[in-house]
């Protein structure tokens, strides 16, 4: 027996400020009317990109404990989401994970989360891009940023732009790798460099969509896990992957504008709280370009 909210379960860590991981993943897809059930991977006293200082639980040792605990409730789920991995142990977890607890209808989505602007996060190397390479088998959607696709691709220095036609075989190489839907977030224009650009390829459809937003020279960490909920959310409420990457792209862009007007130190994330009420209009379909 079953209740009548959809139910996603976020594998990724919490961090206690800076609106990264758990703490923007529960409340916007929580605010689009699904059940956030977190597998926290990681305790942190707040996000790593940008604070002096952190204080970090890695919980590979009980996760598995936590799991067995829900198999024998008999939890089964039309979403799982994997994120931030507290320890390279965690892929195994993460893959077992999906193979135990994903439905005939589920949708997986994995966010390889190693790093952004060229660089990996403290507490990622390149030990660990195969082994996320290995984890994007198992999923139906992958969402890197730019960075981690060329960190998955095995390019050692992110290029600072890309022209389409390139971007285009980025997508397909990242495609053969298993998913049947390719996002990847970031993507700095080579023709245009007062945009960036979400680009996608649906396998299945053999199409590629384009998903463009006026550039605004501001990074605030968390914008990605924000990205990949809505994401993740609008696709299993039943929205097209293109209509899917629009509403995100129009959510994230609406939180930057309404935060960038602020002067406070960018790690302390979008005000999201401010915009959570963009779940509960309709939302124009305009933005989306197929190539
Ligand atoms: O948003 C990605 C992310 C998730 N979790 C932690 C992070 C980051 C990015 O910095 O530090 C702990």
């Amino acid at each position: 027996m079953q209740d009548s909210v959809k139910k996603v379960a976020a594998i990724h860590d919490l961090s206690g400020y800076g609106r990264a991981s758990l703490t923007a993943i529960i409340p916007i897809m929580s605010a689009m009317g699904l059940q956030v059930c977190p597998v926290p991977t990681a305790v942190l006293s707040n996000h790593t990109g940008g604070f002096e200082s952190f204080s970090y639980v890695d919980l590979t040792d009980s996760m598995t404990e936590y799991i067995n605990c829900w198999k024998k409730i008999g939890i089964d789920f039309d979403s799982i989401y994997s994120g931030y991995l507290g320890s390279i142990e965690q892929i195994d977890i993460v893959s077992n994970f999906i193979d135990d607890f994903r439905g005939d209808n589920s949708l997986v989505m994995v966010d390889p989360v190693m790093g952004d602007n060229g660089d990996f996060y403290k507490s990622f190397d390149w030990d660990f891009v195969p082994l996320m390479g290995k984890l994007m088998k198992k999923a139906d959607i992958i969402t890197p940023n730019f960075t981690e696709a060329s960190m998955l691709l095995g390019v050692e220095n992110t290029p600072s732009e890309i022209s389409l036609s390139e971007a285009k075989q980025w997508l397909y190489k990242l495609a053969e790798m298993g998913p049947q839907m390719t996002v990847i977030t970031s993507v700095p224009s080579l023709e245009d460099k007062s945009r960036t650009d979400v680009l996608a390829y649906d396998k299945k459809n053999d199409a590629i969509w384009r998903v463009g937003c006026r550039y605004i020279p501001a990074s605030y960490p968390g914008t990605g896990d924000a990205f990949s909920s809505v994401l993740l959310g609008s696709l299993i409420k039943g929205d097209s992957l293109p209509v899917a990457i629009d509403i995100a792209v129009k959510f994230i862009s609406q939180c930057i504008k309404a935060s960038f007007g602020f002067d406070y130190p960018k790690e302390y994330g979008v005000m999201l709280e401010r915009e959570l009420g963009f779940f509960s209009t309709h939302h124009m379909i305009s933005d989306y370009e197929k190539l």
